[in-house]
């Protein structure tokens, strides 16, 4: 097979974030194509569920505690080498505007969104940098543009698209690709619930009257971009429901 085909029978992949919404339907995908699979979240049955269900591995880890992105970069290197790891986890709390929002909030994001990516990406870069590899980061259009109440989430969202741009430069010549995809509205199990502290009511409203995109149809682009051939990097994809134009021009029925 020549080096420019699409070679990922065999690959090797860590998901973070496994435990749910996209990370759990990147996981099921992955698995679906043949690759290995390493899913990595703080619970340990949703975790294990997802074993049963798919077959991949799993390594329990908060990836807010240094030592435990240690412990899971060396309970997986052990194993062997990884192909690609796909940054998933973080979140939002909250939609309060700036000249209110709670620093302790904005901390929070930046350690879920930011240094959880940062941690993992430097655990598995050196041996990516020797033997080739996928540094993929799920931030989101909030990455990419601010709206009203947005601050906190679209501060650290940006700090995370930025790592992904900054790595693509510095590691140039180098056989790591550096992918960022970003999703708008995406409807899924915990992200608006967990925004929202619980309450359901503001949480549905996200997606009310509105086709809104599915976890899988997120896990269907990353997984399609870590499957182009080795010489294509896919920078940055942009991903929203037909129905949003911007983070805040939606049409709703
Ligand atoms: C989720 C999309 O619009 O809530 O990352 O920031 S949004």
């Amino acid at each position: 097979m020549s080096s420019r085909a699409t070679a990922h029978v065999s690959r090797r992949a860590v998901v973070t974030g496994a435990s749910t919404g996209i990370g759990a339907a990147t996981v099921r995908l992955l698995r679906a194509h043949g690759w290995d699979v390493v899913a990595t979240a703080r619970r340990t049955e949703r975790l294990t569920a997802l074993a049963d269900e798919t077959g991949c591995q799993w390594v329990a880890a908060d990836l807010q505690v240094a030592q435990d992105v240690e412990r899971l970069a060396a309970t997986v290197l052990a194993d062997g080498p990884v192909d690609a790891v796909v940054n998933n986890a973080g979140g939002a709390i909250g939609l309060d505007p700036v000249a209110v929002g709670d620093p302790a909030d904005w901390l929070t994001m930046y350690e879920r969104n930011v240094l959880a990516a940062l941690r993992v990406s430097q655990a598995f870069l050196p041996g990516m940098r020797e033997r080739g590899g996928d540094l993929l980061f799920l931030t989101s259009v909030a990455a990419h543009d601010a709206y009203p109440g947005g601050g906190g989430y679209v501060a650290a969202k940006h700090a995370e698209r930025i790592i992904a741009n900054t790595l693509r430069q510095e590691l140039v010549g180098e056989p790591v690709r550096v992918i960022e995809i970003a999703p708008g509205i995406v409807a899924t199990e915990e992200f608006s619930l967990n925004r929202f502290g619980g309450d359901k009511a503001k949480a549905d409203a996200v997606y009310a009257g509105i086709d809104p995109l599915t976890a899988e149809d997120i896990a269907e682009c990353l997984v399609w971009a870590l499957e182009r051939p080795a010489h294509v990097n896919i920078d940055s994809m942009i991903v929203r429901p037909r129905a949003q134009a911007t983070n805040t021009l939606v049409a709703r029925r």
